[in-house]
C-alpha cells in the first residue's frame, strides 16, 4: 500500500501527486490539516522528523522530502519516463526542478510566512511582497532555462513531461492563486500553466480535486 500524507493546498505535496498520476499508480491520501497544525503533532512527527508535508508510506517505509520521493517514484516506476536520457538533459531538468525546490518554495512556507509576520510584524500586504520577491526572479529565470531547452513548449523540456513540469506547475499555482501573479510576463510559465490545466494527471493532481479542499 502506497500513502500519502499530504495536504490539499501544499505545494510539495502537489508535486508528488502529479507524479504519482503521471505514472498511473494508485495510492491512499492521508490528510494533514496543516493550516490547524496537524503537522506538529506526534503521529506525524514519527513519520517525518522535520514535521512537514509530504510523507509516502511505502508498506511501512516512509520517505520525505519531495524531490526524493520524485526520484524514488522515477526510478521505482520508469514508464513514462520523466527525466530525458542524456544526463547533461537530465542535469538541466533537474536545475528546474531545484529553482521552485530550493530557492522559492522554502522562503514562501508557512512557517517562514509565520516567523515573519510575528517577528517582524509583516502585515498582509508586506507577506505578498516578501513572497513575491523570490517568486519573480524564480520565474524569469525558469522563463530563460524553458527557453534555452529543446523549446517548443508545451513543457519545461520542450514536448517531453518532466520532473520538471511537476515542480514547476504547483509554484505557478500557488502564486496565482494566492497572489494573483499576472502570468503575462511569463509567457513560457503561462504556456506550460495552460497545458497542465488539460492535462488529466494535473487535474487530479490539482489542490481543488483533493477531498481535504475547502
Ligand atoms: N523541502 C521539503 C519541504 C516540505 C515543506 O516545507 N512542506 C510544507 C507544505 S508545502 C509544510 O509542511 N509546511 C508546514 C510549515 O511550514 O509549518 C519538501 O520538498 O518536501
Amino acid at each position: 500500500v502506497i500513502r500519502l500524507h499530504d495536504y490539499f493546498r501544499s505545494g510539495t505535496s502537489h508535486r508528488v501527486r502529479i507524479a504519482l498520476a503521471l505514472k498511473g499508480v494508485s495510492y491512499e491520501r492521508a490528510p494533514v490539516n496543516l493550516a490547524q497544525g496537524a503537522h506538529q503533532d506526534d503521529a506525524f512527527a514519527a513519520l517525518n522528523p522535520q514535521k512537514l508535508a509530504p510523507a509516502l508510506e511505502i508498506n511501512g517505509v516512509v520517505l520525505t522530502q519531495s524531490p526524493a520521493i520524485l526520484e524514488w517514484i522515477e526510478e521505482t516506476y520508469p514508464e513514462p519516463p520523466l527525466l530525458p536520457q542524456d544526463a547533461i538533459a537530465r542535469a538541466k531538468v533537474r536545475a528546474m526542478v531545484h529553482v521552485p525546490a530550493c530557492d522559492i518554495h522554502p522562503l514562501n512556507n508557512l512557517r517562514v510566512l509565520k516567523y515573519v509576520r510575528a517577528r517582524f510584524g509583516a502585515d498582509d500586504a508586506a507577506v505578498q511582497d516578501w513572497c513575491m520577491e523570490w517568486v519573480r526572479p524564480g520565474f524569469a529565470a525558469l522563463e530563460t532555462l524553458i527557453g534555452e531547452g529543446p523549446g517548443d513548449g508545451p513543457w519545461a523540456w520542450g514536448a517531453a513531461l518532466t520532473l520538471a513540469d511537476c515542480a514547476i506547475a504547483p509554484q505557478i499555482y500557488a502564486a496565482v492563486s494566492r497572489y494573483q501573479l499576472d502570468l503575462s510576463a511569463y509567457p513560457r510559465l503561462a504556456r506550460l500553466a495552460g497545458a497542465a490545466d488539460a492535462h488529466p494527471a494535473f487535474q487530479a493532481a490539482h489542490p481543488s480535486a483533493q477531498s481535504d479542499a475547502v
